[in-house]
């Protein structure tokens, strides 16, 4: 190690890189977000600004197996040191396909132990004091790779590795009580798990988490995961609703979770997991925290631990944002003091429900949790809303003004005809309509939304308003969803609006962006047979669950429940009933769908094409709002009837809901309802 002679007033900084580590690229060359020129590019930027010679360069080595053994198996570690050796060539592909968002090279094997070394290394000299702090500029990256399984475009994950290391190797540096600061913009589900039941790191994350649909998706990030056993209460998961945090976001968290539990818990030492894909521009992150966001973030934690922190690099995929946000790292830890930069905005009322949740789900681990945030704040701050583009533009409300009636698909509805919706036949439908459906178009604003929409404007940036395109614009179309299975139950329905379960469920529902329930609810009945088919759900486990056969028929009849809901709310409904975790940067049915629908009356839905609840049915309309159910494919229909697919009657909690919502909705007697399930078992497709 040499340091810089001119410059004793500053820090002593440990920095860390080698070329060697960009070994490890895609095999055929294609490009790939985590690759190669990220870490040249933060190194050009370093030396660009003198950082290096102001920081104590560190000696570059790698991990050794006995170390990383302590967080992974041998198979997995068997796994890394061979994969780039020449007996794997043929199979090195194959390999990587089995693995979730993984690829490997020859030059993986030694880019993944040096990473891992060069973390070792950094964590090591700062907790035996010669070093203040120090930066390891590595990849690949590590917080998702789990004991056994690369993942996420890690292959060890370097800073459980330091972290352990410390604990289970030098305990003589009396480093008792570690701090993992995870502010990547990804959930670190490999630390998380590695630690959950260790009180002596303490695993904090905030991450996206979108209600459990961004990667890595799933439950493992929600602020539900607190830990078990003697690591209850350390582990600590701040998860974001949606894209666009910023900042003030990011400050909140730290005024109001981050720094009160440092406080409390008191850290020997502070490894932040520090992925720079929160950061404005990253491809991936849809975030908007600034070189200032990150340099602030940093100061704040610098007062712990006696300013023993090391930053390891993880995701950050935007080469500027992610060079710039180290840099206001490195500086802001030389300095001692943040690089120059003001706020702007103010946190989302997202965020305060997030750092309620989070502080409430703790408090009894962390009793200052307990203290109530001052009611200021929760009342100065709950108008800001993530844009949904396309509503701030102030023509956008003139046009829906403008609306002529004559323009609208004349439906001609005749509601005499009994409850039986009409035939498609008997539509009138008005092909010389300009394009969008003008009676879906003449929707409401919905009260309180305005001035969401005045607020969203704050907040715009170039690289930060993609997201929330199609939901702004379907949440001012209305439709009819028709349930005629367990949905027809209102509580149950309101699982997928508001999220939650009702008795029988075996797993929560994520509920939609717009929580905002039905505006009207109608009954009705439908010339479609349903029936139970398949043999096990992931809500209900073991049993059938209803269908709608798409084919109409005019002996048939089907109750059905309609609830009037955005189709905003309806696409969220789509995602959730056909177990979809993905992000869906575009919606699965928009108003053109619609159109389609209603001259076609079935429209398969190709991104969710394996979802058993695929294809979208128009039933007609109800007040000029067209009605939409969700069903089988009339494939899966005739699979079921040749027994290539099973046919089932429904589990009793299912079947039970079923009977609460017809109860509740029809005239029928308890007879005749229990009459009408058993005869949807009995009766042949
Ligand atoms: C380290 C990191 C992201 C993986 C995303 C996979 N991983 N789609 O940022
Ligand atoms: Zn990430």
């Amino acid at each position: 190690m040499n340091s810089s002679p001119e410059d004793r007033r500053s820090a002593r900084v440990g920095l860390a890189y080698d070329e060697r580590m960009c070994l490890h690229a895609t095999p055929d060359g294609e490009s790939h977000p985590e690759n190669p020129e990220r870490i040249r590019a933060i190194w050009r930027k370093l030396e660009a600004e003198g950082i290096p010679d102001r920081c104590i360069l560190l000696k570059i080595k790698e991990a050794e197996d006995a170390i990383i053994a302590s967080v992974h198996t041998r198979n997995h570690i068997k796994l890394i040191r061979n994969i780039s050796s020449k007996k794997f060539d043929s199979r090195r592909l194959m390999i990587a396909s089995k693995l979730n968002s993984i690829y490997f090279n020859e030059g993986s094997s030694k880019a993944a132990y040096l990473a891992a070394g060069t973390v070792i290394e950094a964590t090591e000299n700062v907790a035996n004091g010669n070093l203040d702090s120090a930066i390891a500029v590595v990849r690949p990256p590590g917080h998702h790779a789990e004991a056994n399984e690369a993942m996420g475009f890690c292959l060890f994950n370097n800073v459980a590795i330091a972290a352990s290391y410390l604990l289970n190797e030098r305990a003589e540096l009396s480093m008792r009580r570690i701090l993992i600061v995870d502010w990547d913009v990804h959930h670190g589900n490999g630390t998380q798990n590695m630690f959950y039941s260790d009180p002596r790191v303490l695993y904090f994350s905030v991450h996206r988490f979108d209600f459990g649909s961004f990667y890595p998706a799933g439950s493992d990030g929600s602020h539900c995961m607190i830990g078990e056993d003697q690591g209850v209460g350390y582990n600590i998961n701040v998860p974001w609703e949606h894209g666009q945090c910023g900042d003030a976001d990011y400050l909140a968290v730290w005024d109001h979770i981050l720094i009160p539990v440092a406080e409390a818990y008191n850290p020997d030492i502070i490894l932040i997991s520090a992925g720079f894909d929160a950061a404005m521009g990253d491809p991936l992150g849809g975030c908007c925290v600034t070189p200032y966001g990150y340099s602030v973030m940093l100061k704040r934690l610098m007062k712990f631990a006696d300013g023993k922190i090391v930053l390891a690099l993880e995701g950050g995929y935007n080469l500027n944002s992610l060079a710039n946000s180290v840099f206001a790292c490195a500086k802001t830890l030389l300095e001692g003091s943040p690089i120059v930069g003001n706020f702007e905005g103010r946190p989302f009322e997202s965020t305060w429900r997030v750092i309620n949740e989070v502080r409430n789900e703790l408090k009894t681990y962390w009793p200052v949790f307990s203290i109530d945030l001052p009611e200021e704040i929760l009342i100065a701050n709950v108008e800001r809303y993530p844009i949904q583009a396309g509503i701030n533009s102030s023509s956008d409300s003139d046009v829906e003004k403008d609306l002529e009636p004559s323009n609208a698909i004349n439906f001609s509805s005749n509601n005499d005809v009994g409850d039986l919706i009409l035939p498609l036949s008997k539509l009138n439908v008005d092909d010389g309509d300009s394009g969008e459906l003008s009676h879906l178009r003449s929707q409401q604003n919905q009260p309180g939304t305005s001035e969401a929409y005045e607020n969203s404007k704050e907040v715009t940036t170039e690289t930060c308003n993609d997201l929330f395109h199609w939901r702004s614009s379907l949440s001012k179309v209305d439709v009819w969803y028709g349930s005629y299975g367990s949905n027809m139950w209102k509580p149950r329905f309101l699982c997928y609006i508001e999220g939650g379960k009702v008795e029988g469920m075996t797993k929560p529902c994520r509920g939609a962006l717009d929580k905002t329930p039905p505006k009207d609810i109608i009954w009705k009945s439908v010339p479609h047979r349903f029936f139970f088919a398949r043999s096990y759900s992931n809500t209900w486990g073991h049993g059938g669950v209803a269908f709608l056969n798409p084919q109409s028929n005019i002996n048939d009849k089907s109750y059905m429940c309609i609830y009037r809901i955005t189709l905003e709310q309806f696409n969220d409904l789509l995602i959730q009933e056909n177990a979809a975790t993905e992000q869906f940067e575009s919606p699965l049915v928009d108003s053109r769908d619609i159109e389609f629908l209603v001259k076609n009356s079935f429209m398969s839905v190709e991104s969710i094409k394996g979802g058993w609840y695929s294809n979208i049915l128009y039933l007609g309309e109800q007040d000029g709002i067209p009605i939409l159910t969700m069903t089988c494919s009339l494939s899966d229909v005739e699979k079921f009837k040749s027994g290539e697919l099973p046919v089932c009657a429904p589990p009793k909690a299912y079947e039970n809901t079923l009977l609460k919502g017809l109860l509740e909705g029809t005239e029928l007697s308890s007879e005749e309802a229990i009459g009408y399930l058993k005869d949807a078992v009995a009766r042949n497709l």
